[in-house]
């Protein structure tokens, strides 16, 4: 039964103030007119780039299409300086935007979302925060990033330790000196890639701690090109982001079409040359059509950087602990850098296999491995993060009959497209696990699942639908094909943190959606024109009655 309602205190509430908590907001409020809170645990808009400010730290997109596309004037009148856009600039644009569109009036900063309950009784989400908030609203729309709880592992001793430590996701506002220091590093996904060099020029000494060699290809970042940006992208810009928005990571490009395997193997790896000449991603996009998806085809690629690393690394002990043996290149999330591999060319920077000699324990004045111990001022733990789950479960998000999201999610997370989960009505998750989300350019994933959000909630309301709910055996069927898809790609070669392998204990399932943006998209797309199969419907009064 419906119980006595009052109206919502809001319309929806968006846990989050990153990019997808201000888009949803700009949408929402300035599109649809919905009231909304946002709730954000930092002091400022940014998300990942407000957290996230190790030194070195840049995204992997280029920077002419890591950006909104809601605003025209915007998309005209910001410039990156970058090729790839780095950490600060990044902020810069969130907080220009935030300002912009004077977005700052609906975020609640330094408030953490503690609790959302859905209640049966009102068919409305309750939602708690550690400053002592209890707001009701319809809609609960998560913006919490997919990589957003940090991995602190546990180490025996750490809190004995008496130098200085940090996670690099969770990193101090004011810089960090490295100065005459002697630093540790450890882990060496992206955010190790990243840092290493930066620190290793600043630090009297950098060991760095590395439990799995990965593969890295030179980002080249320089100076953006102004010619390009001025004369071909600005006047290009939807028809550039529309072509994203169809592409299989969200970027711009022409998919080749050539396989690895039929070139002779120096043709072959003169077109890699000239790809890591250039750099960045293109070294998978613009190389071979089948490096991320036959086995055959990327053992070329990865020999071909094995090759690399040989030629760079003078040192044959340091270069034989970097070669990567034991997984695909790409099935671990692959790397961009600046100079890693030529860093360890420096004479104060070493490495340390943590398989041969793992570590034991922090002691108060270093590390110690079963081989012996290293006095340290500074520990940098690069260790990565509890992604696309982590975030939700630090939240007691409780859905029908009390249903845990973390319950419900014990043997991995369970979703339909991503946006919702059977059991939590009115509740949308944007770039949540079972979409195309870390897989891809997220701007562009983000921007999709708020175009899909609104346009449901618009939907609903024009039809006065109060609540929609992941069908169970749509989620179902759409876990499967998450799955099977999986199945048919490299990714699940690896022990990677798309598969939840970096965490202790945590269910093996591969959580993001690889089959592509713009397949994808093209699902979503259909679904909302059909009217939402797998969605269930109810209208008030008739409390979780199916809209025929
Ligand atoms: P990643 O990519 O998860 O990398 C974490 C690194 O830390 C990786 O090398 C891990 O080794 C290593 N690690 C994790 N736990 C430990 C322990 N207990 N001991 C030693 N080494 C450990 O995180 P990043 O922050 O670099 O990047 C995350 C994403 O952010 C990135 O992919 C981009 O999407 C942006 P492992 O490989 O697990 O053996």
């Amino acid at each position: 039964m419906t119980g006595l309602k009052t109206r919502p205190d809001f319309d929806a509430v968006v846990i989050g103030a990153g990019f997808s908590g201000l888009g949803m907001l700009h949408r929402l409020r300035d599109v649809m007119g919905l009231s909304v809170r946002v709730y954000e645990t930092g002091s400022g808009v940014g998300g990942t780039w407000y957290w996230n400010r190790y030194p070195g730290a840049r995204c992997d997109s280029e920077s002419y299409i890591y950006c909104f596309s809601f605003s025209k004037e915007l998309l005209q009148d910001w410039t990156w300086s970058g090729k790839f856009p780095e950490q600060p600039e990044i902020l810069s644009y969130l907080e220009h935007v935030a300002d912009r569109f004077d977005l700052r009036r609906n975020i609640q900063f330094n408030t953490r979302v503690t609790s959302a309950t859905f209640r049966e009784d009102t068919n409305r989400w309750q939602i708690e925060t550690d400053q002592g908030a209890r707001v009701t609203a319809q809609y609960l729309i998560t913006g919490i990033g997919c990589i957003s709880t940090g991995n602190v592992p546990r180490i025996e001793g750490l809190d004995s330790y008496q130098g200085d430590w940090y996670h690099t996701g969770a990193w101090p506002h004011d810089p960090v000196d490295f100065t005459g220091k002697r630093v540790a590093v450890i882990g060496t996904g992206s955010s190790g890639v990243q840092s290493i060099p930066v620190i290793a020029r600043q630090a009297e000494s950098l060991t760095v701690f590395q439990r799995t060699p990965q593969f890295t290809v030179p980002a080249r970042h320089r100076a953006a090109d102004r010619q390009f940006i001025e004369e071909e992208v600005k006047p290009n810009y939807q028809e550039i982001l529309e072509k994203a928005r169809w592409s299989q990571g969200g970027g711009p490009h022409d998919p080749v079409e050539r396989s690895a395997l039929d070139y002779p193997e120096a043709e072959r790896n003169q077109i890699y040359e000239d790809q890591w000449a250039l750099g960045g991603y293109d070294f998978i996009a613009r190389s071979f059509a089948d490096v991320m998806t036959d086995r055959a085809a990327n053992d070329t690629a990865a020999d071909f950087i094995r090759g690399k690393i040989r030629e760079i690394v003078k040192d044959p002990e340091t270069c034989r602990k970097l070669l990567p043996h034991d997984h695909p290149f790409g099935a671990k999330r692959a790397l961009l850098d600046t100079n890693y591999y030529a860093t360890y060319n420096r004479d104060n920077v070493h490495l340390v296999d943590l398989r041969s000699t793992p570590i034991r324990r922090i002691t108060p004045t270093g590390i110690q491995t079963s081989e012996r111990d290293f006095d340290l001022d500074i520990i940098v733990f690069a260790t990565g993060f509890d992604a696309m789950t982590g975030t939700f479960f630090k939240i007691d998000i409780r859905g029908r009959n009390g249903l845990a999201l973390r319950d419900k999610w014990a043997e991995g997370p369970k979703t339909y497209l991503g946006l919702q989960a059977a059991g939590f009505p009115n509740m949308f998750m944007i770039t949540g696990p079972g979409s195309p989300s870390v897989l891809s350019n997220m701007p562009v994933s983000i921007e999709q699942h708020i175009d899909f959000i609104a346009d449901f909630i618009t939907w609903m309301r024009e039809r006065d639908i109060e609540t929609a709910e992941a069908d169970p055996q749509a989620e179902e069927a759409w876990v499967v094909h998450v799955n099977e898809v999986a199945d048919t790609t490299l990714y699940v070669l690896a022990n990677s943190w798309y598969l939840g392998a970096n965490i202790p204990g945590k269910p093996r399932v591969f959580m993001p959606y690889p089959g592509g943006v713009g397949p994808y998209r093209q699902k979503c797309n259909q679904i909302a024109r059909n009217g939402y199969p797998g969605f269930i419907l109810t209208r008030p009064a008739t409390s979780h009655q199916p809209v025929s």
